[in-house]
């Protein structure tokens, strides 16, 4: 349809519609209607206007941007401020350059440049350690979501052509106009009254549309910005180099999904189950592999031990209430006495490789330092690769049992809220260890893993675990993401060359045989 054929077909719809506007207000006027119709039509206008201006104020007619994932390390973080600096400084750019395509790549290209920097503050070439497939992740990622959000939130958005982008300010104009066409015809019929309601209307809603305008361009820019900027921070954290499709499907595996299913998940082999590797750290007797028992325990529905290295054993399970698969390392401790070096090797080496750290403590043991030694050395490793996230330490304290008075065992126990003995001696003891390793420790649960006696697991611990999930899973994310590009590389590399070897050996066989 050509552009007259519209204008002839919007016209003889809204001729009618002008005709009776026209006639309905001076119907209105002559029989004295007018007086009492103004007010309930002023009343939904001056409604309209405090909503505008509220939703305004409080930014609440498009979404914020949401809070950075969970996943992210500090250094990320840092960049992102980088990130929110430009967005913000949208507000200050000329509306008009919006319209322009080259606006929205200078933007891209500057925000690559500073994050770049930011990540590797001595290459020479901030771009000449990247991949084309992690490069074109960011553009595909990035626009997915524009798409996506223009799609959800913009008023008809998936019409809008570059050309309505360029008018709608234009379109602003042109309302001013016609509406100063209508007051003036008002004002010949009612000088007094129209003249009071242009006021009213021409400092309220007019003002507020044209902000709400403004503010949905704006909203583009700003998330354009925001988006782009998201991204190109798992670029440069190295999150990419698996592609946009693997980044997605690792990310989707590593969120849990706000309704659980019916029925938990199998825990079977399959390589697309959700899981978290815990580790258990702890003194030697601590109690860890008991509590691994206990986690363990009957009412679980998969168990199974598999092989791991002669120091560090792994054990798979999936408890009823939480949405992922545990996979269990237990490790054979440290303590005055000692394990070898090479068994403490092992267990940091576990405790690297997991996302949420179990750190066992005997209830009735106060001597401590070796748990913090072990964390700080954990800490240091962590603080050497920025491109990590250190897991959530969460301290479990076994043999409660045994705490004063000893030769009582009654539980339930509503430590929370002591009254009895044991419940006091239990809330002193986790305090006394959330003091101990305040700044390293998420939380502190009880438990009596002795056998027959196995008590908190249900009550305590499995609560605790479903609640820290998610960031065990932004761990979780991180560190796959990073080891899956580290073995890619090598992998793809080897597939390639046995691809050129085929290759070769084929044209050396067919020349031979000519
Ligand atoms: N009374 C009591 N004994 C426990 C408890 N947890 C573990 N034990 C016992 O403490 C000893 C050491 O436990 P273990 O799990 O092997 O410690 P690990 O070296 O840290 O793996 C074993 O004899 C357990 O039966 C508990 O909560 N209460
Ligand atoms: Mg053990």
């Amino acid at each position: 349809m050509t552009r007259w054929r519209i204008v002839v077909l919007v016209s003889m719809v809204g001729l009618p519609v002008l005709f009776l506007l026209g006639v309905g207000s001076y119907h209105l006027w002559a029989t004295g209607w007018l007086f009492y119709a103004w007010w309930p039509m002023a009343g939904s206008l001056a409604l309209a206007y405090f909503l505008a201006w509220r939703w305004q104020r409080r930014k609440k007619l498009l979404p914020r941007a949401e809070t950075p994932p969970l996943h992210w390390t500090d250094r990320d973080h840092a960049a992102w401020k980088l990130v929110e600096a430009r967005a913000a400084a949208m507000e200050k750019v000329d509306p008009d350059r919006f319209a322009e395509s080259q606006f929205f790549f200078d933007i891209a290209h500057e925000m690559a440049l500073e994050l770049a920097r930011f990540y590797t503050p001595n290459a020479d070439d901030p771009f000449g350690p990247l991949t084309l497939p992690e490069i074109l992740a960011v553009v595909e990622l990035a626009a997915h979501d524009m798409s996506e959000l223009v799609g959800q939130y913009l008023p008809a958005g998936h019409i809008l052509t570059i050309n309505d982008w360029k008018r709608a300010r234009q379109a602003a104009d042109w309302y001013r106009r016609a509406s100063n066409v209508y007051w003036a015809t008002a004002a010949v019929l009612n000088p007094v009254q129209t003249a009071l309601r242009y006021a009213a209307t021409k400092f309220g809603l007019t003002a507020q549309f044209d902000r709400i305008q403004a503010n949905v361009i704006l909203w583009f820019v700003t998330t354009y910005v925001e988006r782009t900027g998201n991204y190109l921070i798992e670029l440069n954290s190295g999150r990419l180099k698996v592609g946009a499709t693997r980044y997605l499907q690792l990310r989707e595996r590593h969120t849990i999904p706000r309704t659980p299913p019916a029925e938990p998940t199998p825990a079977a082999p399959d390589e697309s189950v959700r899981q978290v590797t815990l580790t258990l750290m702890g003194q030697v007797k601590a109690g860890k592999s008991s509590t691994i028992n206990g986690l363990l325990g009957e009412r679980q529905a998969v168990t199974d031990v598999l092989p791991a290295t002669a120091e560090v054993k792994r054990y798979s399970v999936q408890p009823a209430d939480i949405p992922s698969k545990l996979v269990l390392l237990d490790t054979v401790g440290y303590g005055h006495t000692g394990p070898r070096e090479d068994q403490l090797r092992e267990t940091e080496n576990a405790a690297q490789q997991s996302d949420l750290i179990l750190l066992v403590l005997h209830a009735r043991n106060p001597a401590r330092k070796a748990d913090v030694e072990a964390l700080d050395r954990l800490s240091e490793w962590f603080a050497g690769r920025p491109e990590l996230k250190m897991p959530p330490v969460l301290l479990v304290q076994t043999h409660i049992d045994l705490l004063t008075p000893a030769m009582e065992w009654q539980p339930p126990y509503d430590w929370l809220e002591p009254k009895r003995l044991k419940e006091q001696s239990i809330h002193r003891a986790l305090d006394a260890a959330r003091e101990q390793f305040a700044g390293r420790a998420i939380g502190a649960v009880p438990v009596c893993a002795a056998e027959g006696r196995v008590y908190g697991f249900e009550e305590w611990l499995l609560p605790a675990l479903a609640e820290n999930l998610d960031r065990a899973h932004a761990v979780a994310l991180v560190r796959t993401l990073r080891a899956e590009a580290d073995a890619n590389k090598v992998g793809r590399v080897i597939d390639q060359l046995r691809a050129a070897g085929k290759q070769a050996a084929k044209i050396f066989w067919q020349s031979a045989g000519k």
